[in-house]
């Protein structure tokens, strides 16, 4: 007789025409905070699964691609970033490829949810790997508009590690947050963000890349391909006022050698790539 196996699947529908589905191997962790439904499970492949409202945030497997771009790509670009200020990023992953960079002084870390950090120290202690040990960093729970409308401290990367634009990150992709954050950059600082995968999510796009148009002298957006967030390249959004983009190929390879870290995808070779957008994306910028 053959053995019956039923395996659970988790669907995660973010789109009303398209939809992907994970094999819930394990189920280690379910339950509701006041702000969302939070769950964490295991998967062959990607390895331990966060998902909130449904909605996969980050996996073991794939995490790294897209954290080692939202951090380094801006703070390479820099060159000298001392003061770093992550808006989001709960499960600790963007703060441990921030703190990587021995140049940077300072990482204040603004998360509204209070439950995403306990839970993610307990069930994914791989995502922060010790980085909410690090003394350089700070941690605030609050909501991140809030914070960058009240704060002033100036930093030189922002880091907008968000959600999509429903619940609670839904302010992050406002006209007046972007502005705010502006605000906190100090001299030739840059704004990066998530703004999703424009081949389905391109009114997404279009709206931030319209505000980075208003507010920066240099705005645009580049891309990277992170399998759990299908449907194509992601993009994250890119503004500052100085000319860190046009950084050259010998000098981020200077800097990436001299930060001594091991990368899994960053290359000099990647950042530069990830600036050249396909035609779809290009028409998606004012
Ligand atoms: N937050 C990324 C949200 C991904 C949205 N998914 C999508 N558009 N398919 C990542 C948090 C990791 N620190």
């Amino acid at each position: 007789m053959n053995e019956t196996r039923t395996t659970e699947w988790a669907d995660e529908t973010l789109y009303p025409f398209y939809r992907q589905s994970l094999s819930v191997d394990r189920l280690l962790y379910d339950s509701k905070t006041e702000h969302q439904r939070i769950r964490v499970f295991e998967n062959a492949r990607f390895g331990r699964v966060l998902t909130l409202d449904g909605i996969v945030q980050t996996t073991e497997g794939d995490e790294f691609i897209y954290h080692e771009m939202l951090a380094h790509v801006p703070i390479l670009a820099h060159g000298s970033a001392r003061r770093v200020l992550i808006i989001g990023g709960g499960d600790g992953g963007m703060a441990r490829e921030v703190l990587r960079h021995r140049s940077v002084e300072r990482v204040t870390m603004v998360e509204i949810d209070a439950g995403v950090v306990e839970f993610a120290k307990k069930y994914l202690p791989n995502l922060s790997a010790g980085a909410f040990d690090d003394p350089r960093l700070d941690l605030v729970i609050a909501d991140g508009a809030a914070y960058v409308a009240e704060t002033d401290e100036r930093f030189d990367v922002i880091i907008v590690d968000s959600t999509d634009p429903i619940g609670p990150g839904e302010v992050l992709f406002t006209d007046t947050f972007y502005g705010r954050a502006r605000e906190r950059l100090a001299e030739g600082g840059i704004l990066v963000t998530q703004n999703g995968v424009p081949f389905l999510q391109a009114e997404e796009l279009t709206n931030t890349l319209r505000a980075l148009d208003a507010l920066f002298r240099d705005a645009t957006c580049y891309l990277a391909t992170i399998p759990t967030y299908a449907g194509g390249p992601m993009a994250f959004g890119w503004g500052t006022d100085g000319s860190a983009r046009s950084t050259d190929l010998a000098e981020l390879r200077r800097r990436a050698q001299t930060s001594g870290i091991d990368f899994r995808y960053y290359t000099p070779e990647v950042h530069q790539a990830a600036f050249a957008l396909p035609g779809y994306i290009q028409r998606l910028q004012p």
